[in-house]
C-alpha cells in the first residue's frame, strides 16, 4: 500500500516537473529564472537558468539575491519548453552551505559521454569565504547530476562559463571584480594553468558573468558592465580563447524597465545565432526576481557584433492552434494600445493587451499556418461596451482574414468567428481595433 502511495507521489511530481510552456519572452512562464547559460545538447536546445525565489526572514537575505536549487529547460523547437524539474540542491552539495540561498549563475557542457554542470555557492567556512564554484557530474543534460566533494582549487568568484576549443583545450572563465580565464584540465574537474585576469577591459564599473565563443576564427570574450548606472552586455574580440582581447562594443543596452543585472548566453542553433538574457518581466518593482529571455543575435562582415534591441516577440515560430498572446507583440500603434498584466495580485497568470481607440493595433510576427484551412478563430476577450477587431496578414492593412464582435460582457469570454479568408505558410498577423471602445485580448487561437 505504501509502495504505491509513493509511487503515485512519484508520478505526480514527475508531471509536475515536466511542465511545458509555449513561450515568448519570457521563456518560463511559472517561475522566476535569471542567467540563462543555453546549449545544444543533441536535438534540442537545454537552458541552465539560475533560479529566483523571494527570500523570507530566515530564508535568505530579504531584498537580496536568493536561490536554493537549479532547473533545467529543453526545447527542440524554441518555443515549447519544457521544465525537466530540480537538477541541484544546495543541501545536496558537500561543500556548500545548505543554507547559503546563493545558487548563482552556472554553465554546462558536454564533454566525452558527460555533461559538467559549473555553479557557485556560498561554500562551508573550510573552503574560504565568498563564492566557491564547484561541478557535478551526470549522463544526460537533465541529470541526475552529482555533485563533486569539493570545490574547484583556485577559483575564487561567481558566474562560471566554460568553453571547449576546436583543438578540444577547455577554459574556464569566472568572476570576481575582474575577469579570469584558466586552462580545464581533460578531466574538466580542475584548472590546469594559472588563472590570468583579462586586462585592457573596462577599469572602472563592475565587470561579471562573462560568456566565452568563437565564430570564423574570433574570439568573443562577452560580459556584463556597469559603464552607466546598470549593467548592459559588452564584448572584447581576440584571436585565441586566453587573449588578449580588445575591446569593441556593446552588445545590448541596459534594461528600460531599470533591472540591474543581465546576464547570458549567445549560441547557434540551426544557423541563426542567439541571445539569451534576462530582465526582470515578472517583478517590475524587484529586480532580484527576473525572467529569462531571448532575441535573435547577428553579425556584420568583420565579425562586429549588432546590437540587440530587447523584444517581447523573442524567438520561435509559433503554431497558429496554439493560445497566441499578442501582448507579446513585435510592434504596437503608438496610440490606442497598452499591455498589462491579467492579475496584478498574480503575475505569472500573464499580460493582456488592451486596445482602445480605432484603428489601433498590435502585430505578433511569425506565426505558422500550416497548409489546412483554419474555419474560426477564437478570441479570449473582454470589452465593457460593444466593440469590434479585425484580423489581418502581414500588415494592418493586410488581406483581411476575421472580423470578430466583441458583445458587451465586462467579463472574460471565448468568442469564435468565422475565417473569412484562407491564409498558409508563415505569416505575422495584425488584430486592429473598429471602434473606440476598450477591447482586453488575452489569446488567439485558430482551430
Ligand atoms: O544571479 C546572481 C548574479 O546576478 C549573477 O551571478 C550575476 O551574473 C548577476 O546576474
Amino acid at each position: 500500500m505504501k509502495k504505491i502511495r509513493l509511487r503515485q507521489v512519484g508520478v505526480i511530481c514527475l508531471l509536475l516537473c515536466l511542465q511545458s510552456a509555449m513561450a515568448q519572452n519570457p521563456l518560463i512562464r511559472n517561475m522566476y529564472s535569471a542567467d540563462p547559460s543555453a546549449r545544444v545538447f543533441g536535438d534540442s536546445v537545454y537552458v541552465f537558468p539560475s533560479h529566483d525565489i523571494l527570500a523570507t526572514p530566515g530564508h535568505g537575505r530579504v531584498g537580496w539575491f536568493c536561490m536554493e536549487d537549479y532547473h533545467v529547460f529543453a526545447s527542440k523547437d524554441l518555443t515549447e519548453w519544457k521544465d525537466h524539474g530540480p537538477i541541484l540542491t544546495q543541501t545536496n552539495v558537500p561543500w556548500a552551505k545548505p543554507d547559503g540561498y546563493s545558487m548563482w549563475a552556472p554553465d554546462c557542457i558536454y564533454r566525452n559521454g558527460k555533461y559538467y554542470f559549473y555553479f557557485p555557492a556560498t561554500p562551508d567556512s573550510l573552503y574560504g569565504r565568498g563564492f566557491a564554484i564547484g561541478v557535478a557530474v551526470a549522463d544526460h543534460p537533465w541529470g541526475p547530476y552529482v555533485p563533486q566533494p569539493t570545490p574547484i582549487k583556485k577559483v575564487h568568484g561567481i558566474d562560471p562559463n566554460v568553453f571547449i576549443d576546436k583543438d578540444g583545450q577547455a577554459y574556464l572563465y569566472w568572476s570576481q571584480g575582474n575577469i579570469y580565464g584558466a586552462k580545464l584540465q581533460d578531466n574538466m574537474l580542475e584548472l590546469a594553468s594559472e588563472p590570468v585576469i583579462f586586462q585592457d577591459l573596462p577599469a572602472k564599473g563592475l565587470k561579471e558573468g562573462p560568456y566565452v565563443f568563437e565564430r570564423e576564427g574570433i574570439y568573443y570574450l562577452t560580459f556584463p558592465h556597469v559603464e552607466n548606472k546598470t549593467e548592459r552586455l559588452e564584448y572584447a574580440m581576440g584571436q585565441s580563447p586566453l587573449g588578449p582581447f580588445k575591446m569593441t562594443g556593446v552588445i545590448m543596452d541596459e534594461s528600460a524597465t531599470g533591472c540591474w543585472t543581465n546576464h547570458h548566453s549567445i549560441l547557434p542553433v540551426k544557423q541563426q545565432w542567439y541571445l539569451f538574457y534576462h530582465h526582470n518581466d515578472y517583478s517590475p518593482g524587484f529586480d532580484k526576481a527576473r525572467s529569462i529571455r531571448a532575441d535573435s543575435l547577428s553579425f556584420n562582415g568583420d565579425g562586429t557584433i549588432r546590437k540587440v534591441i530587447p523584444s517581447l516577440r523573442g524567438i520561435g515560430v509559433t503554431p497558429v492552434n496554439s493560445e497566441i498572446q499578442p501582448d507579446r507583440y513585435s510592434a504596437i500603434s503608438s496610440r490606442g494600445a497598452a499591455i498589462a498584466f491579467l492579475d496584478t495580485g498574480n503575475r505569472f497568470k500573464g499580460w493582456k493587451t488592451v486596445l482602445s481607440a480605432a484603428d489601433a493595433w498590435v502585430q505578433y510576427n511569425t506565426v505558422d499556418f500550416g497548409n489546412k484551412p483554419f474555419k474560426s478563430v477564437l478570441i479570449q476577450a473582454t470589452a465593457e461596451g460593444p466593440g469590434e477587431l479585425e484580423i489581418h496578414s502581414g500588415s494592418a492593412t493586410g488581406p483581411l482574414i476575421a472580423t470578430v464582435r466583441v458583445a458587451a460582457n465586462g467579463d472574460w469570454k471565448t468568442i469564435k468567428a468565422r475565417v473569412s479568408k484562407h491564409t498558409s505558410g508563415i505569416q505575422n498577423i495584425v488584430l486592429v481595433s473598429k471602434g473606440n471602445t476598450p477591447v482586453a485580448i488575452d489569446w488567439i487561437k485558430f482551430e
